[in-house]
This record gives C-alpha cells, sequence and structure tokens, in this order.
C-alpha cells in the first residue's frame, strides 16, 4: 500500500478517494479538506476570533489542532457538565491538549456556576439527558462567545456526523431542520456565527489524525449517550458505506448542492421574532427562554448578575461588556446538530484498538 502522492508506505486508505497516503500526506490531506470547506462556506477569515466546543474527543480536538496549524486564531471552551468520571477524564484531555499546544481553554461548570447537573438535572426537569445537555451546551457556547467578544463558534461535526443528522432529518421529513442543516448558519440578534470545518472529513480519518498527531482524546462514550438514535443512524449510513465507498459524502453534499434551498425559506419564515428572556436577558422567542426553564426545573439557580448589563449586550453597544462567563446570554432555536462525539467509534471501518495506549500510526493502516 502506496501513498498517492510521494510513493512511500501509506498508513491509512480512504476508499471514498480511492487512495492511500502515507503521514505526512495524509496530514495535509485534512489542512487542505478544512480549506476547502472554509472556503467553499466562507466560514471564518484570519482576523476573526474563534472560540472552539472542545468535548475532549477526538474530533473537537483535531478541529481545533487543524484551525491553529493553519494560522487561525482559536480559543477552546470546555463546558463541564457533571457526568461522573466522563467529564472528569474529558476535561482532562482538554486540558492536557490546551496545554501542549499553549492555547488557551476556557472552563464553565454547569455543576458549579448553574447548580444542576446533566444525569440529576435532566432528570428533575424530565428531559432526555442529551436533549438538556444540548440545550445547555448551545446555550452557553453562544454566551461564552458573546461575552468573550469571538466572531465564530466552532464545532467538530465531521462528515458521518452531518450525514447521520441529515439521515434522521430526512426520515422524520423535518424540514424545518433541514433548512437549517448547513455547514454554517450565518450570525444573527446576537447570535455568533456557527461553521463545522471537518464537513468534508470522516470519522476514522478524525481518529487517525489524533494518533498520527500524538493527540490524546477520550475514546469512551458518555454514559448517556446510550440508545441515542443518532448513533442508529450512523451504523446504517456504514453499512452502506462499506459496501458503496463515497455514500455519505455524496448523500450530505448532494444534499447540499441540490436540496437544502428547498427547504430554506420555510426555514427562514419559521423563525420567531425574539426578545428578551424575562429572567436572563437573552434573546427568546418566549417569555422565559427555554435554558432559564431547564434551569428552574432541574433545581439549579441562575448566576447573579446584572440584568441590564445582558441587554446592552444583546440589543445596544455590547463592546463594553467584560468577558464574564457567569453572565446567561442567549437561547437558540432548537438545533437538530447532536454532539459531534455522540457515537464515536461506531465506525466499523476502523478495524483498530484506539485506545490512548494502542495508539501509534501503524494502528491506523487499514
Ligand atoms: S455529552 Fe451530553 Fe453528549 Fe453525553 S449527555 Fe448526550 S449530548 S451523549 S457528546
Ligand atoms: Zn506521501
Ligand atoms: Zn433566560
Amino acid at each position: 500500500m502506496k501513498c498517492r502522492v510521494c510513493r512511500e508506505p501509506a498508513i491509512i486508505d480512504i476508499r471514498r478517494h480511492n487512495a492511500n497516503f502515507c503521514e505526512e500526506h495524509f496530514l495535509r490531506l485534512c489542512r487542505d479538506q478544512v480549506t476547502k470547506a472554509i472556503d467553499a462556506f466562507s466560514m471564518i477569515t484570519p482576523d476573526e476570533r474563534c472560540l472552539v466546543a472542545v468535548s475532549g474527543g477526538k474530533d473537537s480536538l483535531a478541529v481545533w489542532d487543524i484551525l491553529l496549524d493553519l494560522g487561525y486564531q482559536v480559543d477552546g471552551l470546555y463546558l463541564g457538565l457533571g457526568i461522573g468520571d466522563y467529564s472528569d477524564e474529558s476535561a482532562r484531555y482538554a486540558r492536557e491538549y490546551a496545554e501542549s499546544r499553549g492555547a488557551t481553554l476556557i472552563e464553565v461548570s454547569l455543576p458549579r456556576t448553574y447548580g444542576f447537573d446533566i444525569p440529576n438535572g435532566s432528570r428533575a426537569a424530565k428531559r432526555k439527558p442529551c436533549s438538556a445537555c444540548g440545550l445547555s451546551k448551545r446555550h452557553l457556547f453562544d454566551q461564552a462567545a458573546i461575552a468573550g467578544r469571538y466572531d465564530v463558534v466552532a464545532t467538530g461535526h465531521n462528515l458521518d456526523d452531518e450525514a447521520a443528522v441529515l439521515f434522521g432529518n430526512v426520515l422524520h421529513w423535518q424540514t424545518d431542520y433541514l433548512g437549517r442543516q448547513l455547514p454554517v448558519l450565518p450570525a444573527r440578534d446576537g447570535f455568533p456565527r456557527k461553521i463545522k470545518p471537518l464537513v468534508r472529513l470522516g470519522e476514522r480519518e478524525m481518529a487517525a489524525y489524533c494518533v498520527v498527531k500524538g493527540i490524546d482524546y477520550i475514546v469512551d462514550e458518555c454514559p448517556m449517550a446510550k440508545g441515542n438514535k443518532h448513533i442508529g443512524y450512523k451504523e446504517a449510513l456504514n453499512a452502506i458505506e462499506a459496501t458503496s465507498a463515497g455514500a455519505k459524502h455524496s448523500f450530505y453534499f448532494g444534499f447540499l448542492d441540490r436540496a437544502s434551498e428547498r427547504f430554506q425559506a420555510e426555514a427562514e419564515a419559521d423563525q420567531a421574532e425574539l426578545t428578551p428572556c424575562i429572567e436572563c436577558g437573552s434573546p427568546t422567542s418566549t417569555e422565559v427562554c427555554a435554558f432559564c426553564r431547564l434551569v428552574t426545573r432541574a433545581g439549579g439557580h441562575l448566576p447573579e448578575g446584572d440584568h441590564d448589563i445582558r441587554l446592552d449586550a444583546w440589543f445596544g453597544d455590547h463592546r463594553h461588556v467584560e468577558p464574564v462567563l457567569d453572565d446567561a446570554y442567549p437561547d437558540p432555536d432548537p438545533d437538530p446538530d447532536p454532539d459531534p462525539d455522540v457515537g464515536a467509534g461506531a465506525d466499523d471501518a476502523i478495524a483498530v484498538d484506539l485506545s490512548p495506549t494502542r495508539r501509534t500510526p501503524k494502528d491506523v493502516r487499514a
């Protein structure tokens, strides 16, 4: 198996490209694919500040690493969810990575700041853990981005994630979600722009990328992910991909090229007018935003803070607002995206053990 570029021994084959790559050219391919996605969808410019949502998993660490290597200004935000050992471990990987790169990692703790954790809070609020978790993450990532004056929030959603979300949305004909399933969501009403620079790269490539770059990441899945429909959709697509290389890519990019636009008018019409949440001042389509309602039902509390300053941040000139992460900011509309690391490792194409103790380039040899 030889590298397509230099004919030296290859470490990975990528069937949808019908090619093998050595370490050097595989890393270059990953960077090139991210550059291509950034250019194609006008995701970010070098003078903009980016906050990457870091979970400690392979995708979020890889996107952070690639954006840094490409010269973008990127800090990380890690959200402590209070999911026992899983949270402790994932925080450790996020910190270790930040330290190794001399990069800035901002940490926000849901239990410490808002008085609830995901397992107990979701039970008390009678919500599925991933739904309470997703809502909290979106709210707090937006809040942190605005408070820290970042232009863009980046997430590690990869091609497998996006194809699986698309599959679920098509299966249930969630046309409003289909209209918003894009690699870039523009900034609106104070929400920062959201970008997914890994849409041209698969889950297996991201695992291989971390192995080759020596980035340690949490391999275990979140214990709350069990029974998540997203994992089932990924498995279904993996089965199709196994006999039809490139199927995920053509499903997702075919949708973007030929169908996505048809659903956008409906999605835009569905966007309710936003007014400030009476609890936290964040823009919301209801009197009290979904996050504040969650905090109350989960038995938590909102942090102390000056409500007027938060309102100014949204509806006036917010340059004077200091980046205080305890303020509550906007509640985004429901976002159909599950988190990128849900179902990590479900790709059967990774036929090797990628556990931290076994990670050498040889391990990703197909
Ligand atoms: S962390 Fe949160 Fe995920 Fe765990 S509770 Fe669900 S959404 S599965 S990446
Ligand atoms: Zn090569
Ligand atoms: Zn609120």
